[in-house]
């Protein structure tokens, strides 16, 4: 495996000086954050990133995210175009070898949390999901800090609109759709596209969501059982849907696993749960299982510890702060190395 962190650009308040004093930090999980959703990422810009990362001696090799328009999850007309782009987008990442590309197919809105400043016994500071607070949400003007974008009311309602009625199924065929239009350009740079799960794994705000359990999974690589085809498996989406059973899964599609969120999450009654700390014994996700399914499996990807808490009077970013996920990356080295020697 080789232990990534994500890194969010030059606005990252996280030097990439400090995330390569990390004890084996092969590289950085990055983006290009200031094109427009739907254009095709420039070469300078790419260029730029990976210069920055050659000279903090870290790899550049998975991008999280290319971010998927609506348009194509829509199956609109002018898709074709998206997708092309999206295509070019993926051949000039290639040219900087970029190996893997995290995204994900939710419609609207990417992870979902009801509460960014969830404060523990313990002082620390983490993300949290609480049924009740989000049946109290109000779905026409929802402001939450953390998505990847934000839209001004009026564009939500009017997204929202355009979702009403879309099943399943239209959401999944738009998905192979995009898959089939992208694939080739994967075949020609050797990169790998890895779906990220739906978080959480259910359907919100009526929404359809289609990438969340293991039929969803089976079904994904049924129709398109391209090699190209893959999944982020992260522990801390797929966690939150208590129907998952994620050591089985990752021993099942450890070959399709190209970039695994390694995160723990901790259920406070059958709904609710706060991330915590990423050992095993502080929640309810068992990483020493799902590691070891892993490594017995043949996992050969990239990993990055996810969510951290916020600790010892860090401010960061909520989920992103460097203490926590630093600590977090320790332990899964610890881990790796203990489960990969015991197999040898
Ligand atoms: C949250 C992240 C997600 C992820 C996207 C991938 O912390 O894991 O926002 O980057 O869903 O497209």
């Amino acid at each position: 495996m080789k232990m990534t962190f994500r890194w969010y650009g030059e606005g990252d308040s996280i030097s990439l000086q400090y995330i390569k004093q990390i004890p084996n930090m092969s590289g950085v999980v990055t983006a290009v954050y200031d094109t427009p959703v739907g254009g095709v990422w420039e070469e300078s810009k790419i260029a730029r990133l990976k210069s920055l990362c050659d000279k903090a001696g870290l790899e550049m090799e998975v991008i999280e995210s290319v971010p998927v328009h609506e348009d194509i999850k829509l199956g609109k007309p002018f898709r074709d175009k998206l997708i092309a782009n999206y295509a070019q987008t993926i051949r000039n990442l290639g040219k900087f070898g970029v190996k893997c590309i995290c995204y994900n197919f939710m419609p609207v809105f990417d992870w979902f949390r009801t509460d960014l400043h969830y404060v523990q016994a313990n002082g620390a500071e983490c993300l949290a999901y609480k049924e009740a607070d989000f049946r109290k949400l109000d779905k026409r003007n929802l402001r939450l800090p953390g998505w990847d974008e934000s839209y001004t009311p009026e564009q939500l309602s009017g997204l929202l609109k355009e979702y009403e009625g879309m099943t399943h199924e239209q959401l999944f065929e738009n998905l192979v759709y995009f898959l089939k239009g992208v694939l080739p350009a994967c075949d020609e740079t050797g990169i790998n596209m890895a779906i990220h799960p739906d978080d959480p794994p259910w359907d919100i705000f009526g929404l359809p969501r289609i990438v969340g359990r293991e039929a969803d999974y089976d079904r994904l690589f049924a129709a398109v059982p391209n090699k190209h085809n893959g999944i982020t498996f992260c522990t801390g989406s797929l966690g939150a849907g208590r129907f998952n059973d994620l050591p089985k899964m990752a021993a099942k599609y450890a070959d399709r696993i190209y970039f695994a969120h390694l995160r723990q999450l901790k259920f406070v009654n059958e709904t609710d749960f706060y991330e915590n700390g990423h050992q095993t014994n502080c929640g309810s996700v068992d990483i020493y299982a799902i590691v070891k399914a892993l490594v017995e499996n043949g996992f050969d990807g990239y990993v990055r510890p996810d969510h951290g808490r916020n600790i010892w009077g860090e401010d960061g970013k909520p989920g992103y702060g460097l203490y926590d996920r630093a600590l977090g990356a320790a332990y899964l080295n610890g881990m790796f190395e203990a489960v990969e020697k015991d197999r040898k």
